[in-house]
């Protein structure tokens, strides 16, 4: 018998500059100690002040990136982020609905840093109604879980009630990223995450860090959080290291 070798996926867009989408993932999965492997959902033209434009790529090109890997390796974790279309969202559920793979990490990324949309509003749709359910983890932020809520999210409490929403949608676990929210009246020198994992919740509160260089810093940490995952790390433990991961990466590039 030969043993497979173990790789870690990410299914998500290519940002040139590396700072995210699968350069970051990439760069994550190693940090891990994880062999990574990586498929391409949109080839987007950028750097950290402009968003020129993306072409995306068709589901069979993705479900083709994806396939040949399956039979020559065991995946261990599995990262979804930049799923542009709906035919993509689409493909990217089939995937994990007929193949033996891991429950992803699902990062939705719905718009980047500098305001440009990723995913094209029938995507969104159906990023909840198939890619949810198979999911285990959905990391979005303040906006994007406003997006998928549609409600408004000002304080810690609202934080919470959006990740019960959000897992009445169909995902067993979603990590809210507070480092965008604005409590009116506060002073905002925390940056607080809620995980809300089948109902147990837990919040991971951090010294708000300021003037940093943060685009991408959502890739690393689903990317990292997967590689946990990967390592079987519980959900919990799992988010703790990628949390500590990131804020390293972050204080790196203040340097
Ligand atoms: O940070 C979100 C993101 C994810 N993936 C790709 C991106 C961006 C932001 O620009 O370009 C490919």
């Amino acid at each position: 018998m030969t043993l497979k070798t173990t790789i870690a996926l990410t299914i998500a867009g290519f940002d040139p500059s590396g700072g995210a989408g699968v350069l970051a993932d990439v760069r994550t999965f190693a940090a891990f100690g994880l062999r990574a492997s990586a498929a391409i959902t949109s080839i987007t033209s950028q750097n950290s002040s402009d968003f020129l434009g993306a072409v995306h790529q068709s589901a069979e090109v993705v479900w083709a990136q994806v396939e040949p890997l399956l039979n020559e390796f065991t995946i261990a974790c599995v990262k979804t982020g930049m799923l542009p279309t709906r035919d993509v969202v689409l493909e990217v559920a089939r995937l994990f609905r007929e193949k033996d793979l891991p429950r992803p990490v699902v990062d939705p990324v719905i718009m980047s840093s500098s305001g440009h949309r990723l995913m094209d509003e029938d995507a969104v749709a159906e990023l909840v109604n198939e890619l949810l359910p198979l999911a285990r983890l959905l990391t979005p932020n303040i906006r994007e879980a406003e997006t998928l809520t549609g409600m408004t999210i000002v304080s810690e409490a609202d934080m919470r009630r959006a990740a019960v929403a959000i897992r009445e949608l169909g995902a067993p676990a979603v990590l809210i990223k507070g480092g965008h929210l604005r409590t009116p009246g506060a002073e905002n020198d925390e940056a607080i995450d809620v995980l809300d994992d089948e109902g147990e919740v837990t919040e991971f509160r951090e010294p708000r860090i300021s003037g940093a260089e943060l685009h991408g810093s959502g890739c690393v940490l689903s990317a990292a959080i997967a590689a946990g995952l990967g390592k079987g790390m519980t959900l919990e433990d799992s988010v703790a290291a990628a949390k500590s991961f990131v804020i390293e990466a972050i204080r790196d590039s203040l340097g």
